[in-house]
C-alpha cells in the first residue's frame, strides 16, 4: 500500500532577480545551510530542498541581461517564484521591480502563482527595508497594471539576509504554506489577494511582536486606491481568505476595483 498518507507534495519554483542580488547564495544557503562563494551564474543552478513538508525544486536563473529574455522558457509547471532584491542597490530598485512586473506579473505562464519577494542583504547598514520595497512595488505594480493581462498573484514581501540567515527560514515557511494551500485547491485562483506584510516595519521580527502599531501608522494605504488591481490584506486575514474564500467574502466587505 506504500505510504500514501505521507506522500510529499512536490513544487517547482523559480528564483529570479537582477545579477548579484544573492540568488545563488540563497539557493545554497537553503540546500547546504551555509554561505558559499559564488560566481555570476551563466545559465542556471537547480537543487531540491525540503521545507515544511514540501519538496521544492528550485531553479536559480542567472540574472544577467542576456539571460532574462529566456526566463519564460523555464516557467511551465511552476507554482511559485522567489524574487531576490539587493536591498542596498537603491539605484537599481526600480529596474528590479520593473523586471518583476514584466517577467512574472505580466507573464501568462506565471499567472496565479505565489511570489515571494526577498529584500536581501539586510546585514548591510543602510539597506532598504521590506516596507520601502513593498511601497515601491505597489507604485510599480499600479504603474504597470493598465494592461488587462495582469493576473492575480499572491505576493509576500519579506526582509532577509542570506549571510546571517535572518528571515530566510520564516519567509520560506510562509511561502511553503501558501504553496500548499494552492496545491490543495483551497486558493481561489484569479481572485487572490496581494498580501502586504503590514506588520513588518524597520525589518523587525514580527514573530516576536517587536513592532508596535504606531510604527506602521500612515505608512501603507488602508485600502487600494481606485483602479488598483490588488487587494491589501494582513497576512492572517489573507490566509483565512485562501482557506475559505467564500465564507471570508461573506463575512467582510472587500473592495475590488478592476
Ligand atoms: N552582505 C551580503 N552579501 C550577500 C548576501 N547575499 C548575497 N551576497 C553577496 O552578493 C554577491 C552576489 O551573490 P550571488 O548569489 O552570486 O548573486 P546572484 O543573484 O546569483 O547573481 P547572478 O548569478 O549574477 O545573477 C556575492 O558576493 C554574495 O556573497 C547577503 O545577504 N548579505
Ligand atoms: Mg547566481
Amino acid at each position: 500500500m506504500g505510504n500514501w498518507f505521507c506522500k510529499r507534495i512536490e513544487q517547482r519554483i523559480i528564483i529570479q532577480g537582477l545579477d548579484a542580488a544573492g540568488k545563488t547564495s540563497l539557493l545554497y544557503r537553503l540546500k547546504l545551510g551555509e554561505v558559499v562563494t559564488t560566481i555570476p551564474t551563466i545559465g542556471f543552478n537547480v537543487e531540491t530542498i525540503s521545507v515544511a513538508g514540501l519538496t521544492i525544486t528550485c531553479w536559480d536563473l542567472g540574472g544577467r541581461d542576456k539571460m532574462r529574455p529566456l526566463y519564460r522558457h523555464y516557467y511551465s509547471n511552476t507554482q511559485g517564484f522567489v524574487y531576490v532584491i539587493d536591498s542596498t542597490d537603491r539605484e537599481r530598485l526600480d529596474r528590479a521591480l520593473e523586471e518583476l512586473v514584466r517577467y512574472v506579473f505580466l507573464e501568462e505562464e506565471a499567472a496565479g502563482t505565489v511570489v515571494l519577494v526577498l529584500a536581501n542583504k539586510q546585514d548591510i547598514p543602510g539597506a532598504m527595508t521590506s516596507l520601502d520595497i513593498q511601497q515601491a512595488l505597489q507604485r510599480q505594480y499600479n504603474f504597470s497594471s493598465t494592461s488587462n493581462s495582469v493576473s492575480a498573484h499572491t505576493v509576500l514581501v519579506r526582509a532577509c539576509s542570506v549571510v546571517t540567515e535572518e528571515g530566510i527560514h520564516e519567509a520560506f515557511e510562509e511561502f511553503s504554506e501558501l504553496l500548499r494551500l494552492k496545491h490543495a485547491g483551497k486558493a481561489n485562483v484569479g481572485l487572490l489577494p496581494l498580501i502586504w506584510d503590514e506588520t513588518i516595519g524597520n525589518n523587525k521580527d514580527v514573530s516576536k511582536n517587536e513592532v508596535t502599531e504606531d510604527s506602521n501608522k500612515g505608512k501603507l494605504p488602508a485600502s487600494p486606491a481606485p483602479g488598483d488591481k490588488m487587494m491589501s490584506l494582513p497576512l492572517t486575514q489573507a490566509k483565512t481568505f485562501l482557506r475559505e474564500p467564500w465564507s471570508y467574502l461573506k463575512s467582510i466587505f472587500i473592495r475590488w476595483d478592476v
